[in-house]
C-alpha cells in the first residue's frame, strides 16, 4: 500500500517493472526517466542486490494529486541475465502496481508464462493476490519479425483480464501509455484509500460529537434538575401559600435563603394573621441578630437591707459593662454561717 506522509500531505506509490530476462524492463524503464522532465524525477540509480542489478528512480507525475496529496512514484526494476528470486521478492515488497513486460519472441513464451506465475506467488507470499493489484501488461519487442500475434500473447498470458499494451522499449514506441494507465489505476486505489480514512475520520468525529452532546445534554439536564430542586425549596407549599393573595404577589419568588423554613406550619395558626410575603421579608430584615450574653461575676456580694448586692460585667454585641446586680431576697431567711 502507498505511504503516506500525513503531514506533508504526500503519497509515494511503488511500482515494479517485472518480467522475463532479455524482455525489454531496462530499456522500457531508461525510455521512461528520459521522457520524464529534469525536475520531475530524482537521480537515476543503479545498485547491486545480491549480484543482481536492481535500478530505480522516482518522479511526480503532472496529474494534481488527490484530495490535496502530491503522489510520488518510485519505479524499481532488476535486471541482468541473473535474476534471483530473493531479489524480486525485495523489490516487490510493498509494491503498488506491477508492469509486467513480455516478450513478444516466440522462444520467450514458456518464459513470459513462469515469469507471470513466479509474480502471483511472489505477490501471494507478500500477502496480496495478484488479482488484487494494479497490473498491467507490456507487450514488448513487437517490431521483431516473428512476434508472437498479440491476441494470442493475450489469449496465453492475460488471464487476469488486465490491460495490454504493445510496445517496442527500444525506439520508446508504446512504452508510456502501459505505465500511464497503471499510474491511473495506483492513484484510483490511493483516490479508495483516502476517501476510506476520510470516512473513518468523519465516523469518529461524529461518534466524537454525538458523546459529547450527550454530555452537555446530561450536564443540562442535571443542572435543570437542581434548578428545579432549587425552585421546589424556594417555593414550598407553605410559601406559596402565604405569598398567592394577588396576581403580583404570585411572580415574588423568595431567594433561596429567604424561603420559610419547611417547618413552618403550611395554615396560619388560629389566632394568626397570614403576612404577606413582603411583610414578612421586612420583619426579618428588620430583626435583630440573635446576640451572645455574657453576666460575669466580678467580686463578692453583700447582703444588705434583704437584697444581696453582686458586682457583675455584662459582656454583648461586642462590648463589656459592669453593674451591681441586686436581687430581692424577698421571703428568704438570710443563714447564718
Ligand atoms: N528489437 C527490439 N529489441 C529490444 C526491445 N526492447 C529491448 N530490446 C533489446 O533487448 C535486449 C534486452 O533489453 P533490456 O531492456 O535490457 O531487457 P531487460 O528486461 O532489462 O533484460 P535483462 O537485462 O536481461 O533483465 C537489449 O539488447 C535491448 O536493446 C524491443 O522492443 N525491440
Ligand atoms: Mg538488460
Amino acid at each position: 500500500m502507498a505511504l503516506f506522509n500525513h503531514v506533508s500531505r504526500e503519497a509515494n506509490a511503488k511500482i515494479v517493472y517485472f518480467g522475463p530476462g532479455n524482455g525489454g524492463k531496462e530499456s522500457s524503464v531508461t525510455h521512461v526517466y528520459r521522457k520524464l522532465s529534469p525536475d520531475s524525477r530524482s537521480p537515476f540509480k543503479a545498485m547491486s542486490l545480491q549480484g543482481d542489478r536492481m535500478l530505480c528512480f522516482d518522479f511526480r507525475p503532472a496529474e494534481k494529486g488527490i484530495d490535496g496529496y502530491n503522489v510520488r512514484f518510485h519505479l524499481y526494476t532488476v535486471v541482468d541475465e541473473v535474476q534471483k528470486l530473493n531479489s524480486w521478492k525485495m523489490a516487490l515488497k510493498g509494491a503498488d502496481g506491477v508492469l509486467f513486460v513480455a516478450d513478444s519472441h516466440p522462444a520467450r513464451q514458456k518464459e513470459n508464462l513462469d515469469r507471470l506465475n513466479e509474480l502471483q506467488e511472489l505477490l501471494a507470499a507478500e500477502g496480496s493476490g495478484i488479482d488484487q493489484i494494479p497490473l498491467v501488461i507490456q507487450y514488448n519487442r513487437r517490431d521483431i519479425p516473428d512476434a508472437v500475434p498479440l491476441d494470442e500473447m493475450q489469449r496465453r498470458l492475460n488471464r487476469f483480464n488486465v490491460p495490454g499494451f504493445p510496445s517496442v522499449a527500444t525506439s520508446g514506441d508504446g512504452v508510456l501509455p502501459p505505465l500511464s494507465c497503471l499510474i491511473k489505476m495506483v492513484l484510483g486505489r490511493i483516490r479508495e484509500t483516502l476517501a476510506a480514512k476520510a470516512k473513518v475520520e468523519a465516523e469518529v468525529e461524529a461518534e466524537v460529537e454525538a458523546e459529547v452532546e450527550v454530555e452537555v445534554e446530561a450536564k443540562a439536564e442535571a443542572e435543570a434538575e437542581v434548578e428545579v430542586e432549587v425552585e421546589t425549596g424556594a417555593m414550598p407549599e407553605a410559601a406559596q401559600e402565604t405569598v398567592t393573595g394577588g396576581a403580583e404577589a404570585s411572580a415574588v419568588i423568595p431567594e433561596v435563603d429567604a424561603a420559610p423554613s419547611c417547618e413552618e406550619p403550611a395554615e396560619p395558626l388560629p389566632g394568626e394573621e397570614a403576612v404577606s410575603a413582603e411583610e414578612a421579608a421586612t420583619a426579618e430584615e428588620a430583626a435583630p441578630e440573635e446576640e451572645e450574653f455574657r453576666l460575669e461575676i466580678t467580686g463578692g456580694g453583700f447582703l444588705a437591707d434583704g437584697r444581696l448586692t453582686v458586682p457583675v460585667m455584662v459582656t454583648a454585641g461586642g462590648g463589656c459593662r459592669e453593674f451591681n446586680l441586686v436581687i430581692t431576697l424577698a421571703g428568704v431567711e438570710p443563714r447564718q454561717g
